[in-house]
């Protein structure tokens, strides 16, 4: 299977430390939908990364459909098989996603002409950041991690948007707020899964 990603989106970092942590085998072809003449449409309608191809030529996007794909091709699991239990990690999932989405709001608005930009709504994406980032802080609370005692896929979506926001937005300094999900974050980093997809670029 091949991988086409950025190594910089912080989705596709999601799949890439699911794809470390499991230790799949596949080709990673760095592509951005922000390319001139970029080959993304070829993948996904859409024109957004991370697409996986699969052996056959089937394309999955976007992040939350390729971990669904992933996670039982390989040991370990990443989300719950049923119930609750799975709802809760896919809503931390969801909670990571939707940081993310907030903070790419606020980016590419920035990258608009600023007599373009609208402050209201960089204000109102901004406002999803922080009670986001509370929200994550609060369901922590001292743990090691967000689910029981292992890594989940809320876990990683989580520390994926918050160490994104890290390097795009530093002025945002949660860790500066929030020591528990600085030391949460710290024992991630530490992990090859994490450390061999630092954003780069
Ligand atoms: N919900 C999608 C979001 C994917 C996404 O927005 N990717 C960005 C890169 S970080 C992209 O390719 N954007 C291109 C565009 O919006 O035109 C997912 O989880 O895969």
């Amino acid at each position: 299977m091949k991988l086409v990603a950025s190594k910089t989106s912080p989705y596709a970092r999601k799949i890439r430390v699911l794809l470390a942590e499991k230790q799949l085998a596949f080709e990673f072809v760095e592509e951005s939908a922000w390319n001139a003449g970029t080959t993304v449409p070829r993948y996904n309608p859409l024109n957004k990364i991370p697409v996986l191809v699969l052996d056959d030529g089937t394309c999955l996007y976007d992040s939350v459909v390729i971990a669904e794909y992933l996670d039982p091709l390989g040991a370990p699991s990443f989300i719950p098989p049923s119930g609750l239990e799975r709802a809760c990690v896919r809503r931390d999932e969801a909670l990571g996603d939707g940081i993310t989405d907030a903070g790419l709001a606020i980016f590419l608005e920035r990258k608009r002409d600023p007599a373009r930009q609208d402050p209201s709504w960089i204000d109102r994406q901004r406002s999803k950041v922080d009670a986001g980032i509370e929200a994550l802080a609060r369901e922590l609370g001292g743990k090691a991690f967000l689910r029981g005692d292992t890594l989940s896929l809320g876990d990683v979506a989580c520390a994926c948007a918050l160490l994104w926001l890290e390097f795009r937005m530093p002025e945002i300094a949660w860790r500066s707020r929030h020591a528990a999900l600085g030391r949460w974050i710290e024992r991630l980093e530490s992990r090859p899964s994490f450390a061999t997809t630092r954003p780069q670029g």
